[in-house]
């Protein structure tokens, strides 16, 4: 009874050590949106949350706004372990691995619900791709829906032929080219400034982006059309995230099992709020028109197409599994 005791003092002195330590490992998590965006606000409190759960052995510190790296490179940085963590909008990585284009498919899940059943159908197979990438994914958080900003009004293909289009990635390049517009890559952190230039004079994403960016001092419509609910990825590199004890995965895990869910809960209660700030500065928010809906939608299947092409027998899989849910 005796040696039961002093075993369990020294068990409960050990965790005194392992939650006050002398050396905490460090982890810079360079992010690509703005840092009053809500991916980026979820972004700290998950990193205040490791911090609490591993009893401060791990503190990392977000970078947002590209500050670090910008959007663009994040995800090198994380696999080459230039930055141990980061946080990416994964589809813009479909060029490379198709199946990452998962969530940008046209019109097949416009609500967070049919999102999170899509994410179940596709988690495996995505997770799989991401390790062949040297990739972890600690959680996934979906923006609003996306829909389509202008500086004119629009209600077909008729008015946008030879628009100047930015496009976040290889699918809202191909929407773009199917409208007959000219899409050129602009990251988010730089679109505020494409505006202004000229570079480009419409895109594709949701409300939160173009409040972000303040979008009405160059545009003037905003056209609902929920295409898409595209997620950003918090990854780490998979070496460095092997390279943890357990006790300090398991802590990292819970903190971002929690920050995700709360993510995708802020995503869902600031969707409208930031149609109402557009609105509150001068934009016209409405919903697209049936013609231009339509000519959407034909486009669209004409993307899930080419999409099941390139990512083959597991992107049918994926859809499915979706499918039977
Ligand atoms: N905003 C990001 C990606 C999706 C979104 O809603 C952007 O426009 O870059």
């Amino acid at each position: 009874m005796k040696f039961m005791t002093s075993v369990l003092m020294s068990a409960v002195a050990g965790s005194f050590f392992i939650s006050a330590p002398a050396h905490a490992e460090k982890w810079d998590m360079p992010m690509a949106y703005a840092a009053t965006n809500f991916h980026s606000k979820m972004g700290v409190v998950f990193a205040d949350k490791v911090k609490d759960y591993t009893g401060g052995s791990l503190e990392i510190t977000v970078h947002p706004g590209g500050s670090l790296f910008k959007g663009g490179e994040i995800k090198r940085a994380v696999q080459t372990g230039q930055a141990p963590i980061g946080e990416r909008f994964m589809s813009a990585h479909a060029n490379e691995a198709p199946l990452l284009g998962w969530d940008n498919l046209p019109f097949l899940a416009t609500t967070y619900e049919d999102n999170e059943k899509l994410w179940a159908a596709a988690k495996d197979k995505v997770n799989a791709q991401l390790s062949d990438l040297n990739l972890v994914a600690l959680y996934t958080c979906a923006w609003p829906g996306q829909g389509f900003y202008f500086k004119k009004a629009v209600s077909s293909s008729a008015d946008t032929k030879g628009v100047k289009f930015r496009s976040y990635n290889s699918a809202t390049a191909t929407f773009a080219n199917e409208l007959g517009m000219l899409p050129v890559q602009v990251e988010a952190a730089e679109l505020s400034q494409a505006l202004a230039t000229g570079v480009a004079e419409a895109f594709i994403s949701s409300g939160a982006t173009g409040y972000d960016r303040k979008v009405w001092e160059h545009l003037t419509h905003y056209y609902k059309v929920n295409a898409w609910l595209p997620r950003n990825y918090v990854i780490v590199n998979k070496g460095m995230w092997n390279g943890l004890d357990s006790t300090t995965k398991q802590a990292v895990q819970k903190a971002a099992d929690e920050t995700g869910a709360d993510c995708a809960a802020e995503s869902a209660r600031l969707a409208s709020w930031y149609f109402e700030q557009l609105e509150a500065n001068g934009m016209k928010v409405e919903d697209a028109g049936p013609g231009f809906l339509k000519e959407l939608k034909a486009i669209g299947a004409k993307m899930q197409a080419d999409w099941l092409v390139s990512a083959g027998s597991d992107g049918q899989a994926i859809l499915d599994a979706y499918n039977k849910m």
